[in-house]
């Protein structure tokens, strides 16, 4: 793994209608990450928050279905830059949310330095909305579906070029609420799932063994894309969207033990940690204790 880590916040809450995940990059630096993570001997480099505009008009007032669509967009052009110029300075961006919809700038910034880029979502959702399929309007349900190039233009074309990943090079886990659309779109595009039914019947040991393999097949690099809403809200209770039947606490460390071990890993982001919805700030330290097994507590 990289040895120099490079923290970027981004206290975003417009991808999706409930407040409180903007604070979710403080609450995550409270719980410890830099102290967690330096005691590793990584370098560490906190580059601090992106600035998110605030829409001069409520999502009912603005001219278009999906949900401030224009300071999205712009939020991810800003994070798509700054996470671009850490990959150009060999080192590994560590973004923190903020809800998912800051997924559309972080790859944005990534992929433009890999051609076969692969990511791993580990999520309760797939993702993959645009604003036909979409139940919501909220822009955090379609940050995968952007980045293979679906969706509004002023998404898909973030940092002037599309798409920024492609279906073969993705896997899905922890899925267990997916929309309608987004099953079809699965379908046609062969996207690779772990749906919490094969991570009961498999065990989560050979869904991380298959899935592992499977992006590192034919990519220049792995991303991970880490909802915390994949776990169980038992375990992860501060998040916009709980889905009940996740994945438990030691699940996750597992997955994150075998990430470090096979040492694919080139960037990755942890989101939707709300404080406000939380208890006594436990998603903050779960997401905390998940990245130092992610960073190789158990291999030093
Ligand atoms: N997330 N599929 C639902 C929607 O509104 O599109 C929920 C999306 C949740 C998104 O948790 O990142
Ligand atoms: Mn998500
Ligand atoms: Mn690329
Ligand atoms: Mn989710």
């Amino acid at each position: 793994m990289n040895n120099q880590l490079s923290i970027i916040g981004v206290p975003m809450d417009l991808g999706q209608m409930r407040r409180g995940v903007d604070m979710g990059p403080s609450a995550i630096r409270y719980a410890g990450i830099v102290e967690r993570l330096t005691n590793l001997s990584y370098d560490i480099e906190d580059l601090g928050d992106i600035e998110i505009g605030r829409p001069e008009k409520s999502p009912e007032e603005q001219d278009h279905q999906l949900k401030n669509l224009k300071e999205v967009a712009d939020a991810s052009e800003k994070l798509s830059d700054v996470v671009n110029e850490v990959v150009n300075r060999k080192r590994f961006p560590l973004v923190f949310g903020g809800d998912h919809s800051i997924a559309i700038g972080t790859l944005a910034g990534v992929a433009r330095n890999y051609d076969n880029l692969g990511v791993i979502w580990y999520d309760a959702h797939g993702d993959l909305n645009n604003s036909a399929t979409s139940p919501s309007g909220n822009i955090h349900g379609m940050p995968l579906a952007v980045s293979l190039g679906i969706g509004d233009e002023s998404l898909t074309g973030i940092s002037g070029y599309t798409p920024k990943i492609k279906p073969e090079n993705i896997v899905i886990i922890g899925a267990r609420s997916l929309d309608e659309g987004e099953r079809e779109l699965i379908k046609e595009k062969g996207i690779k799932v772990y749906t919490m039914h094969e991570i009961d019947r498999m065990g989560m040991t050979k869904v991380m063994e298959e899935a592992i393999e499977y992006v590192s097949k034919g990519t220049d690099g792995v991303h991970l894309s880490l909802d915390l809403d994949g776990l169980d809200p038992h375990d992860a209770p501060g998040v916009g969207t709980p889905v009940l039947g996740g994945i438990s606490y030691r699940e996750s460390h597992l997955a994150m033990e075998m990430l470090a071990e096979s040492d694919i890993l080139t960037s990755a982001e942890f989101v939707e940690v709300n404080p406000i919805l939380d208890e006594k700030n436990k998603t903050a330290t779960v997401a905390v204790a998940l990245m130092g097994s992610l960073f190789g507590e158990k291999l030093k």
